[in-house]
Formats: C-alpha cells, structure tokens, sequence
C-alpha cells in the first residue's frame, strides 16, 4: 500500500492522470492479497474474545481479561486479520481517544459486541466510526444465556419470538442513539453454528471486496485532493507575479465590463491552471481512455467552462464577464486577503490589480467548479 501511495502521488503530481487511473486497476486486481483488517471492540466483558475466537474456528478456548490490542490471522483467509481490542470501559478514554489509541486508522472495518442492550459507549463509538468514513456492525453475544433464561421463565417457548424481541431491542435502543438503520446480528461466541453467526460471516465475506474498493477510493481521493490542494497553493503564490508582471503589459478594457485588465497575462495563466490541474483537452483525453469513461462524461462531472477546452480570449472574457465588474470580482473574492505585492501595487497599477482579481477569480471558479468548495 505504501508503494501504491507513493506511485499514484507521482503520477497525480506529474499529471499523469493515465498512470493513475492504471495504478488503481492493478491495486483493485489485487485486491484478494490486501490485507483486510477487521477491529472487534465493545465494553469490557461484552465477549469479544470469544467471538474472535469464534470468527477464527476455535472452540472452547479460555479466554482472559484483553490488556492490549491482539492482531490474530484467519487460518482460512491468512489476507483477513482480526484485532481482538480491550474493551472501551477498561480504557476511561472518551471514543475519540479510545479510536486513537487503539490506531483505528488501518481497520477496515469495526464489529462492536455488547451482552446487553448497546450502550451510550457502543453509540458513541460508532457515530465515530461513522464520520472516519469506515463501517461498523452490532454483535449482540451471548445469545445462548437469553435463550436458556426464557426457557426457564416462560412457559411457552418460542425461540424465533425470542431472537426477534432482542433484535428489535438492540435496534430500538441504537436508534433512539441515533443510529440509523443498525445491523445487529445475534451470536453465542460459543458456538458458531447457532443464530446470526452464519449470516454475520456470509455478509463478511460478500462485503469485504467492496470494502476494499472503497479504502482505495478513499485513499486515492485523499491522495488527489493532497497533490491538487499542494497544486493549488503553488498556482495561488503564483498569482501575485502573474498580477506584477501585468503592471508593466497592456491593459485592455473587457467590453461590456467596467474594468480593465492585462488578458495576455490572464490567458497564460489559465492555460497553466488547466494544464497544472489536470483539466488540459490532452490530459482529460488520456484519462478518458485509459478508464473507458467517455470524455462527454468527464466534462459533465467537472462543470467549469474553462475545462477541457482550448483557452481562447472569447472564453477568458465570457467567464470574467459573469462577474461583471472589480466589485463583482471584489465580491466573488470572500477571503480577500491582499498578498505584500499587490498591496503596494494598488495605488499604482488599477489594471494589475483587477488583472489580480480576474486571476484569483478565475484560479477559484475552475478549481470550485472541479473540486468542490474547499
Ligand atoms: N455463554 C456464553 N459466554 C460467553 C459468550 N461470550 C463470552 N462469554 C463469557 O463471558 C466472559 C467474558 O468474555 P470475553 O470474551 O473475555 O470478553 P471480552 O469482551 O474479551 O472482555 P475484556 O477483554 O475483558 O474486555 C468469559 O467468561 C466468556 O467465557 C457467549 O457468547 N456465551
Ligand atoms: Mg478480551
């Protein structure tokens, strides 16, 4: 995974966005030797590791109060590793500081266990794990002991009835925490071959390709936003040279608009905003090909005018006339923050410095209109 982080940077930096997109295939067809890690967390003495156990194959295995997070291989699937965690109660830490501890970034994802109702803690935990972008499933164990209290208690029995008014319970109790649409499954850590522990392992196994797939996109999105925001920063700095250099070249007035600016210097800029985000005709082409997604609908997904076209003067001009005026632009800029050169170029220069406007406005609305709002 390092090595693929390292590549993919490399080639988002050079714009590469062909190597890129061929990176990400070859990770995705790899994707049975990835190695996937599952976190088995709750309070103390919920049974989780019992259950791991379970989930390993072992039975009857002693198990002892868990001091420190335990990595355990699947004897089946040596690719999945199960983290046997100790219990959030046995920590004092809030679920923040809990998932920090216990390094929750390399789970893929979380199996909560509770022996009762889940609790503010398990809730907690989960909305946690909610926003990290990372998914979580409820164990409730020790299913067996409710099933031996009700057969002692009720005269009529009904095993079915009783599965369903637990379930129902766990899932009420989450949801008035908030927790839309959990999914709960009931076990007896055991025996495995008795409740929801079968369909716990069958979704494991259907989902874990997709949890996969979607790690790689997170990462790789990570990965972009990182390079593109790094890219961002450089053609920002930028500007203020592009804005001075302008002070010295031909103001032309935009017509229609009541300002005048250097739109020499404005259409070398754009060219290299396109060319340095990636939003070039040739470098949207080669991503085109190289994921079969067809250039028409690359151009829907990023909606700026100036992506993926030849830069003209019309198009320059059409794009700074949608805000109309310096007070247009004064207004598209919100954190108008004046770098030191501008600042002594004001007086004297008008042109440079709507020149530096246009540039900021411009540089904003194709990224925004790309990336989304940062
Ligand atoms: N009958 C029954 N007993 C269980 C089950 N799961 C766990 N136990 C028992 O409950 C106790 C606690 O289980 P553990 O697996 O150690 O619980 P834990 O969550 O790992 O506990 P800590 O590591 O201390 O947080 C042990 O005595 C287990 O034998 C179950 O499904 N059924
Ligand atoms: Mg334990």
């Amino acid at each position: 995974m390092a090595n693929f982080c390292e590549e993919m940077k490399n080639a988002l930096q050079n714009n590469n966005l062909a190597a890129a997109a061929k990176l990400a295939k070859e990770h995705l067809e790899n994707l049975d030797k990835v190695p996937l890690t599952i976190a088995v967390t709750g309070e103390t003495g919920s049974g989780k590791s019992t259950f791991v156990n379970a989930l390993r194959g072992l039975k009857n295995s002693d198990v002892e109060t868990t001091m420190e997070p335990t990595e355990y291989l699947h004897p089946d699937y040596p690719n999945v590793k199960i983290w046997d965690l100790p219990g959030i109660g046995t920590t004092n830490f809030t679920a923040d500081k809990y998932l920090e501890t216990v390094a929750f970034k390399k789970f893929d994802f979380f199996i909560i266990v509770s022996d009762t109702r889940f609790r503010e803690n398990d809730a907690k935990l989960a909305q946690k794990i909610q926003n990290l972008k990372k998914k979580f499933y409820f164990v409730r164990s020790k299913i067996d002991h409710n099933i031996i209290d009700e057969k002692r208690d009720k005269k009529e029995f009904n095993e079915e009835e009783t599965l369903k008014l637990i379930r129902d319970d766990c899932i009420d109790g989450l949801e008035q925490l908030e927790i839309k649409s959990p999914k709960v499954f009931l076990v007896s850590g055991k025996d495995r071959n008795l409740f929801d522990f079968d369909a716990l392992w069958k979704l494991l196994e259907k989902e874990l390709p997709e949890h996969k797939r979607e790690a790689l996109l997170l990462a790789v999105t990570n990965i972009s936003l990182d390079v593109i925001n790094r890219k961002k920063e450089a053609l920002n700095d930028k500007i203020q040279l592009y804005a001075l250099a302008s002070a010295m070249g031909a103001a032309v007035p935009i017509p229609g608009i009541s300002i005048t600016v250097d739109l020499a210097i404005i259409m070398k800029f754009v060219v290299e905003c396109q060319k340095s985000l990636g939003l070039s005709a040739e470098s949207l082409q080669s991503l085109s090909e190289a994921t079969g997604v067809s250039m028409e609908e690359l151009m829907a997904e990023i909606k700026s005018p100036l992506t993926g076209v030849k830069i003209t003067t019309e198009l320059v001009i059409g794009v700074l006339r949608g805000c109309i005026s310096v007070g247009g632009l004064m207004a598209a800029e919100e954190r108008a923050r004046l770098g030191p050169i501008i600042g002594t170029l004001v007086p004297m220069s008008l042109s440079a410095f709507s020149t530096y406007l246009a540039l900021r406005y411009l540089l904003k609305s194709l990224w925004e209109e790309t990336y989304g709002t940062d």
